[in-house]
């Protein structure tokens, strides 16, 4: 089947890698990869290479997005399909694919007009065990659920889905929230793997291309340890923590060095068959931090 199984790895482009550098290892647990190319780092969160390379271009914000398919195989036939779809696509060279770590590459630009990538075969370093930028009790949840989710900008939301869709991904609707205005917020969520969703947009207009990106915790004290740094090293927290009805993750969502968020998460479901949709969250998610785009009443 010509569809993608997991949301891979992203880019981000980065203006201070210093501080992106204490931010991801001190507070979030990841490893850096630095190889000396002075302009990149790279996080590690399991037994990749990497899954998020931060790219020192000044913009900050997402640089890409890639999405995993199993094989050449697959990888040739979601090509053919989305050439017959008459979407532009560009397979890339082999020197491009060695700089994103992978066999095979494509990139394609989604409908709100985010550099997307296909990819198969990422390098996985299975000789070097992960060695976490700070004690942690546990590990990432990664493997096939993929690096996390992230909320996307996308000006025409039925454009987003259908794309997403001949990806692979499938999703709908999940929440009716009830803005101050007297609007109704219809933000969509979409999976490709037991992940509850791996990308979702919909929340209305956007400064960046991305409002955040989503990370897990196999272990709950995690969470809690990280939650405390943020909170001694005052950083920004848009939403406090809480749990969502989707997913049921227990999350926050703070600050990065870029001034976009990441949502700090543990213990989410996995995805249901069957859609569903939800007028609140469970509980928490309190608004905190204005102007992250996350100033929209979850309960
Ligand atoms: C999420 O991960 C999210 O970011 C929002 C806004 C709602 C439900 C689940
Ligand atoms: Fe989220």
């Amino acid at each position: 089947m010509s569809v993608v199984t997991e949301l891979g790895y992203l880019g981000l482009s980065v203006s201070n890698l210093d501080s992106w550098r204490a931010y991801a290892t001190e507070i979030a647990g990841m490893e850096i990869v630095d190889e000396g190319e002075g302009d990149r780092l790279y996080l590690r969160m399991d037994q990749w290479h990497h899954r998020i390379a931060l790219i020192a271009d000044g913009q900050d914000d997402l640089a890409y997005l890639g999405w995993r398919v199993a094989g050449p195989v697959e990888f040739t036939a979601l090509i053919e399909k989305l050439i017959a779809a008459r979407i532009a696509v560009t397979v890339s060279s082999d020197a491009e694919a060695g700089e994103r770590r992978v066999l095979g590459l494509a990139k394609l630009v989604d409908p709100g007009g985010n550099p997307t990538e296909i990819f198969y075969g990422p390098q996985v370093d299975a000789y070097k065990p992960f060695h976490p930028g700070r004690a942690m009790f546990g590990k990432f949840v990664t493997g096939s659920e993929g690096v996390g989710h992230c909320i996307l900008r996308q000006d025409d939301v039925e454009a987003a889905a259908s794309f997403y869709g001949l990806l692979g991904l499938r999703g709908s609707v999940e929440y009716h929230l009830q803005l101050p205005n007297g609007m109704v917020a219809s933000p969509y969520f979409m999976h490709c793997n037991e992940r509850q969703h791996s990308v979702a947009f919909g929340l209305g207009p956007m400064e960046k291309r991305i409002n955040h990106l989503m990370f897990e915790y196999a272990e709950l004290d995690d969470l809690g340890l990280a939650h405390d740094i943020v909170r001694a090293r005052q950083i920004d927290v848009a939403l406090q923590l809480g749990k969502h009805a989707n997913d049921q993750a227990l999350t926050f969502y703070c600050a990065n060095p870029s001034g976009w968020l990441w949502e700090f998460g543990w213990g989410a479901r996995k995805a249901s068959a069957q859609q569903e949709y939800y007028t609140r969250d469970i509980f928490g998610h309190g608004n905190e931090a204005p102007g992250y785009g996350m100033d929209i009443s979850l309960l």
